[in-house]
């Protein structure tokens, strides 16, 4: 849109996927089960009872969906890999089939000029490591660096930006603690520890990525900004917990060296005398990064509470004293989640200041919203609100630059509606309407807007 301020040239316009949520297949070439395929085939666990089973039918129309990449101009496209596709039992042999698609795929990127970032995990661990402990369990780090390893020799040479991990927040606690995301578990230490894990097995990854001589590599946090909702002592605090368990446990370890300061605090008696930290893991997690991903969607406004659960023992790690409250007299999307785009400056700005020339170069991995679309009548998807929040967040993440954070891409998502977790296909994210009868792909407005927005950003720079 020609209002939107001028980015830097050189700056990466993306967008991206994940492998559950878009190549169904599950049983083809040798794919072992997920925790995800578990999870959505237990009955009540996602809504309608949705499964990645056939999801977008990617694995099988993949240049379809390139083709759309090319046409839409974009510099890069991030999608994420299957561990259960590479190592179906998350250990041993490579199962070269499985390899062998996502090859394919970087090679139809490349052709079409867009550059393929990769993300490692999102979210898919092999069903046969959750049976062992998951990510509760130190041994499913130490399979992560060796799967690591293997994608990034396989595909180190033609895949020059690497993600070790996806919103690793969602794995430890909404699948270990909130129970909303697989496998499952309502646990405080267990969820913990799997925060830990999540964090030793990014660190083994990196390992991996440096001696496989890639471009670049980094992970991908969905920070929150939590913002207090009345300027009390009380309230503040409660602030401070919630961005303790939602931000402070990654960034503190990655980019300063050490655990958070208030994690006694948030965590209580959860996290006294654990046993799941070990010598050395910090400087191992705290590698240099070449840039951290986030993700930012919302902002979460929180008041000070009492615990939901009084005995300590029985407590789950989100149980911290805070509750969220409606954020007022805002827009939100199909998610319920409100649009504040000033928020997404706030985050970035606050996190430049707190971690001065520790902050790794940023990309903005995800930013998108689900909207309820609507099929006008000559068939296709008028979808303004998605266009506004878009404008307004690339125009508030321009704001951060401007202030002296240095963002140098901007991943959309999603290319296409996909499976949304637990909340199954009824929510629709994508630039690109996905018929999930005929598997037909149309480009909403939105597709469409990115678009002149890209090309207009090739002529300025
Ligand atoms: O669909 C998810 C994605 O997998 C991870 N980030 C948030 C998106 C929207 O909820």
């Amino acid at each position: 849109m020609s209002d939107l301020p001028v980015f830097p040239e050189g700056f990466v316009f993306g967008a991206a996927t994940a492998s559950y949520q878009i190549e169904g297949a599950v049983t083809e070439d040798g794919r072992g089960p997920s925790i995800w395929d578990t999870y959505s085939h237990t009955p009540g666990r996602t809504d309608g009872g949705d499964t990645g089973d056939v999801a977008c039918d990617h694995y099988h129309r993949y240049p379809e969906d390139v083709a759309l990449l090319r046409e839409l101009g974009v510099d890069s496209y991030r999608f994420s890999i299957a561990w259960p596709r590479i190592q179906p039992i998350g250990e041993g042999p490579v199962n070269h089939k499985g390899l062998d698609f996502y090859s394919r795929l970087v090679d139809e990127l490349l052709e079409a000029g867009i550059e393929p970032a990769a993300t490692i995990y999102h979210w898919d661990l092999p069903q046969a490591l959750e049976d062992r402990g998951g990510w509760r369990v130190r041994g499913t780090a130490e399979r992560f660096g060796e799967y690591a390893a293997i994608v990034a020799e396989h595909l180190g040479d033609r895949v020059p930006r690497w993600i070790t991990l996806n919103e690793p927040w969602c794995s430890a606690f909404l699948g270990y603690s909130v129970g909303r995301h697989a496998p499952g578990a309502r646990e405080g230490r267990g969820a913990l520890a799997a925060a830990h894990h999540l964090l030793v097995g990014h660190g083994l990854a990196m390992k991996a990525l440096r001696a496989a001589g890639v471009r670049e590599a980094g992970i991908t946090l969905n920070l929150d900004r939590n913002v207090p909702a009345t300027d009390s002592a009380a309230d503040r605090a409660a602030a401070l917990r919630a961005d303790t368990q939602h931000n402070l446990v990654w960034t503190e370890p990655l980019l300063a060296g050490r655990y958070p300061a208030s994690e006694e605090d948030t965590w209580g008696e959860l996290i006294t005398g654990q046993d799941f930290r070990r010598d050395g893991d910090l400087a191992l997690i705290g590698q240099p990064l070449d840039f951290l991903g986030i993700n930012y969607y919302r902002p979460i406004m929180v008041t000070d509470a009492p615990h939901r659960e009084p005995d300590p023992a029985a407590r789950v790690a989100t149980d911290n004293r805070y509750a969220e409250v409606g954020y007022p007299d805002v827009r939100r999307t199909a998610m319920n989640w409100p649009v504040v785009p000033a928020s997404f400056t706030d985050l970035l700005t606050d996190l430049k200041a707190v971690y001065g020339d520790a902050l790794p170069p940023i990309h903005i991995t995800e930013n998108g919203s689900a909207e309820h679309d609507v099929v006008a009548a000559d068939g296709a998807v008028h979808d303004t609100d998605r266009v506004t929040y878009l404008h307004d967040h690339l125009a508030a993440l321009r704001a951060a630059m401007d202030k002296g954070v240095d963002v140098r891409g901007y991943y959309v998502w999603s290319l296409l509606d996909n499976f949304e977790w637990a909340l199954g296909y009824a929510k629709r994210f994508g630039i690109v309407r996905v018929d999930y009868t005929t598997q037909e792909r149309t480009p909403k407005d939105s597709y469409r807007w990115y678009q002149k927005v890209i090309a207009a950003h090739r002529s300025a720079s």
